[in-house]
């Protein structure tokens, strides 16, 4: 490998795993290709600056001529894909783009790595295409049983990257992974909205009871996973990446505010996600079993997110500020203004 493009590389898992990249191989080259949704920040790979190891593309990968020319501009021999729609919520308001960027876009990766004899696509998947667990936790064979719209447009993408190896025997790995939280996460999912609205004295809106359990993952730790599976993994296989750090969201939630030496009246109880799942628990042993761990304490890691959106204010301030406005004022004005009418 020397050329690889990292689909969705200006997101948050994405450009910390550029990061990481760079770091590591000294040899690689890294082309991030991507559209710049809402998700997308020039700002999260900001440091990176003039490093000449690193290209940047904007494109869409359900672009066929746009995918198929970053391909040949710059001698593509790997492709790791982190491009999606990726939060639930939204795919609960409107589940178009999901299916146009998870299951179609895949697919024209999938095209452009036959098309270019590629050596490895990567495919950064979910634990969620499971669907929930109440007891044990989910192995690689289980079957798949999405609840939410973009769950199910994640396991509709698996789907085709298990079938383009059977049938045309490429050479694909597929990670399945867990919560992850860290540094340039878009303040949209719990950690990020949460400490973000925190430090601002706002409330944190838990949906439900909060009784809900996620496997919390770093993403460093999530990096160095999809690192391990991108260069060691079985051809066609998939590999659960988790923490094994499972937590109620009321627990995380706490967390946060003790970390934060802030009061947990900022706590509300909102009315619940449609089709929330209750539980995700991962089966990691295939994975272990190729001498990966995660190496970052939950609570530690935890602290160290904290100090990061507190001191990178200018990072996320800016976001809060623009077009985040209306989709929160969507997802829960609402439901703020209903739990303040029943207190
Ligand atoms: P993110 O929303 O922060 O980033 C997604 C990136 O993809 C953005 O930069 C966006 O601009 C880009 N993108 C969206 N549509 C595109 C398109 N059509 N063409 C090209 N680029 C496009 O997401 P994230 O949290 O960094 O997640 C990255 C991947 O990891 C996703 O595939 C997600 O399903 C998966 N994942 C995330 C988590 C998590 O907890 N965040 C856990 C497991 C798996
Ligand atoms: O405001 C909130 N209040 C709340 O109680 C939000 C945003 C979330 N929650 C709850 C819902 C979940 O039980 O917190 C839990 C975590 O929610 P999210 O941060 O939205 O993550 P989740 O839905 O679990 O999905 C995440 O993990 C798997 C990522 O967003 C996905 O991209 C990844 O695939």
């Amino acid at each position: 490998m020397k050329n690889i493009l990292v689909t969705g590389g200006a997101g948050f898992i994405g450009s910390n795993f550029v990061r990481y990249l760079l770091r590591k191989y000294p040899q690689y080259n890294c082309i991030v290709y991507d559209k710049l949704t809402y998700a997308g920040n020039m700002d999260n790979l900001r440091d990176l600056g003039d490093d000449p190891r690193y290209f940047f593309v904007r494109g869409d990968i359900s672009d066929r001529e746009e995918v198929d020319k970053v391909m040949v501009d710059h001698s593509i021999d790997s492709i790791v894909n982190f491009a999606a729609e990726s939060h639930v919520d939204r795919s609960i308001i409107d589940p178009d783009a999901f299916v146009q960027t998870d299951v179609v876009g895949t697919c024209v990766l999938l095209d452009a790595a036959r098309k270019h004899s590629i050596e490895r696509l990567h495919q950064v998947s979910t634990d969620e295409v499971y669907g929930s667990i109440e007891k044990g936790m989910f192995k690689e064979g289980d079957s798949l049983e999405p609840n939410s719209p973009y769950a199910a447009s994640k396991a509709g993408a698996e789907l085709l990257v298990r079938a383009y190896h059977e049938t045309y025997g490429l050479n694909t790995v597929v990670t399945r992974g867990s919560n992850t939280f860290g540094p340039y996460q878009y303040p949209e999912k719990i950690a990020s909205l949460f400490i973000t609205n925190a430090i601002d004295d706002h409330p944190l809106p838990l949906y439900g009871d909060g009784t809900q359990v996620r496997d919390w993952l770093y993403v460093e730790d999530h990096c160095s996973g999809i690192d391990v599976v991108l260069h060691e993994g079985q051809a066609g296989q998939v590999y659960n990446l988790g923490g094994g750090n499972e937590r109620t969201n009321i627990i995380v939630t706490k967390l946060i505010l003790e970390l934060m030496h802030k009061p947990e009246s900022l706590i509300v109880s909102v009315q619940d996600r449609p089709g929330h799942d209750r539980r995700y628990a991962l089966d990691c042993t295939l994975l272990h079993s190729l001498g990966w761990h995660p190496v970052h304490s939950f609570e530690d890691a935890f602290e160290k997110t904290v100090s990061w959106y507190r001191e990178n204010e200018w990072w996320w301030r800016d976001i809060k500020s623009g077009a985040f406005k209306e989709y929160y004022q969507q997802q829960y004005g609402d439901r703020l203004r209903a739990s303040a009418g029943v207190r």
